[in-house]
């Protein structure tokens, strides 16, 4: 059975969820749904990140304890994974037990390695970005992600991250799969060839993280531990075991560019020092700008999504997201460009279609799917172009071309309209003629097929506005395979309301 493991970052808990961890999740979600409706064995995993600095500061501010802290803003994270309908298979946090498991078994592999050793770090570190910069980076004493630095001195474990300068480019040039886009593979190959240089991976002026095995002086640093979670999800260090085997060779790591480093140079690279094999594919998308600015709880600039939810509804809010932005690319939110989107492409293009045919067909076609006379070149044109997004869907789910696979099931949307516009059945009904009502039953049934197809393909985008239009099609068969079994003649339809409204 095809497998798929499909993880989201895990999030600091900082601060609230925003616009940006939706659209990550969202994004997995996506694709977690498509894959189940493919007939695949799906594992979603999704989380937060509770240790470092930047949660222990954040917990001071607050006056509470680190774990208090991390209870309470947990809770915010999980209600958000469930508000956008994130149908996860595991929520993760790093303060579980297991996690802090996985994380030493790892420490040690890599000790036993012969991969890590103690040292003294000097250096810049910002604690906003949980991250280590070289002087030549820092400007006006900010480093180049605008986040403030401070001078760091302390003992501290170092992982041979030099080392693996030459594995990791052998490694990305016989995967070329490995980074997505093609810009960003890019980017991660010329800061690998520019020289890689050991890292410091722990801490001893805090105590809130993974203590190291063997020093309880140290806690790991945050990254270290962080990265781990993609692991501890399938049972690290039961590598034998059958989640691990199952998932981890399908693994898919989904990421804003923000912390594509870490994804791409160190974890590939704990990993294959541990004598693991790095993740199959790590796709790293754009930011959602917003005022032209990167949204971020840091700078206080964020989208909140909860009102957006409210105000729009979800489904075309994940519409929304994943349609407007090529996957991979920067967008800039704006309230007015989502309600365009919406107006366009839901009330207009997909709730027209369904609305119009089924409600005529509830009316004029006895409630039920009528059945279709000889079919002429025209509807078996419209049929073909429904029955090939089976491949080209496939295709945009493989390589997460998210934004055309909206795209594509929009072109046979807009086919469809034109079909209803060129075929009236309308005033086919309004004929005297049995073969203009023959006629008429052809046409329908040939909108509803095209319906039935483009509401089965968007369940992965809108789960709960896919299945009204299902509902009110009568069809119970919802996965792709079902697509395989003609549309069937005098099923009942459910009575038709509007799935999309129109914002005024
Ligand atoms: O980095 N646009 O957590 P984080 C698009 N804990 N996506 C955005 C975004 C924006 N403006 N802002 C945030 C961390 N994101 C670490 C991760 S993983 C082992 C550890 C999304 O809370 C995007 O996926 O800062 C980004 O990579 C992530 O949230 C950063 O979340």
């Amino acid at each position: 059975m095809t497998t798929r493991y499909i993880t989201t970052p895990i999030y600091y808990l900082n601060g609230e969820p925003h616009l940006g961890h939706v659209y990550t999740t969202v994004a997995a979600d996506v694709l977690a749904r498509y894959w189940r409706l493919a007939g695949a064995r799906v594992k979603f995993l999704t989380g937060t990140d509770e240790h470092g600095q930047k949660v222990a500061q954040a917990a001071e501010a607050a006056g509470e304890t680190p774990q208090a802290y991390a209870d309470k803003m947990v809770t915010l994270f999980q209600e958000m994974t469930c508000k956008i309908n994130a149908s996860y298979d595991v929520f993760l946090r790093t303060t579980e037990e297991r996690h802090h498991l996985a994380a030493k078994a790892l420490w040690k592999k890599l000790e036993e390695a012969g991969q890590i050793y103690q040292s003294t770090y000097a250096g810049w570190y910002a604690v906003r970005d949980e991250a280590y910069y070289e002087e030549s980076e820092i400007v006006e004493g900010r480093a180049p992600t605008g986040a403030p630095v401070e001078w760091m001195e302390e003992a501290s474990y170092f992982f041979r991250l030099s080392a693996w300068e030459k594995p990791l480019l052998d490694y990305y040039e016989a995967h070329p799969q490995a980074l997505a886009p093609i810009g960003r593979r890019n980017e991660v190959l010329s800061f690998i060839k520019g020289g890689l240089r050991d890292l410091s991976i722990s801490r001893t002026k805090f105590d809130w993280g993974v203590a190291v095995p063997g020093d309880a002086s140290h806690v790991m640093y945050v990254w270290i531990d962080a990265l781990t979670n993609y692991i501890t999800a399938l049972g690290y260090p039961n590598v034998g075991g059958e989640e691990f085997q199952a998932f981890w060779p399908e693994s898919l790591h989904l990421l804003g560019k923000d912390i594509l480093r870490f994804h791409a140079v160190y974890w590939p690279a704990f990993l294959m020092a541990a004598g693991l094999p790095p993740p199959k594919r790590i796709f790293s998308h754009g930011w959602w700008t917003h005022e032209g600015e990167k949204m971020s709880k840091s700078l206080g600039n964020v989208v909140d999504p909860f009102k957006l939810i409210d105000t729009y509804g979800l489904d075309p809010l994940r519409y929304f997201l994943m349609r407007e932005v090529p996957f991979g690319q920067d967008g800039n939110f704006s309230e007015d460009v989502l309600i365009q989107r919406i107006n366009s492409d839901l009330a207009n293009d997909l709730g027209n279609l369904a609305q119009r045919v089924l409600s005529f067909t509830y009316k004029n076609g006895g409630a039920k799917i009528p059945e279709p006379g000889e079919l002429l070149r025209e509807d078996r044109e419209l049929l073909a172009k429904a029955a090939h997004l089976q491949e080209t869907l496939h295709n945009d789910m493989e390589t997460q071309a998210l934004q055309a696979y909206c795209r594509h099931i929009w072109g046979v949307v807009g086919d469809a309209n034109r079909y209803v516009d060129a075929q009236k059945p309308w005033s086919l009904k309004k004929s005297s003629d049995p073969k203009d009502l023959a006629r008429m039953g052809t046409v329908l049934y040939v909108l509803m097929d095209v319906i039935r197809h483009v509401a089965i393909y968007t369940q992965p985008l809108m789960p709960d506005a896919s299945a009204k239009i299902l509902d009110q099609l009568g069809q119970d068969a919802r996965t792709f395979e079902a697509l395989k079994t003609p549309l069937k003649v005098g099923t009942p339809l459910n009575e038709p309301s509007p799935v999309f409204p129109r914002i005024a």
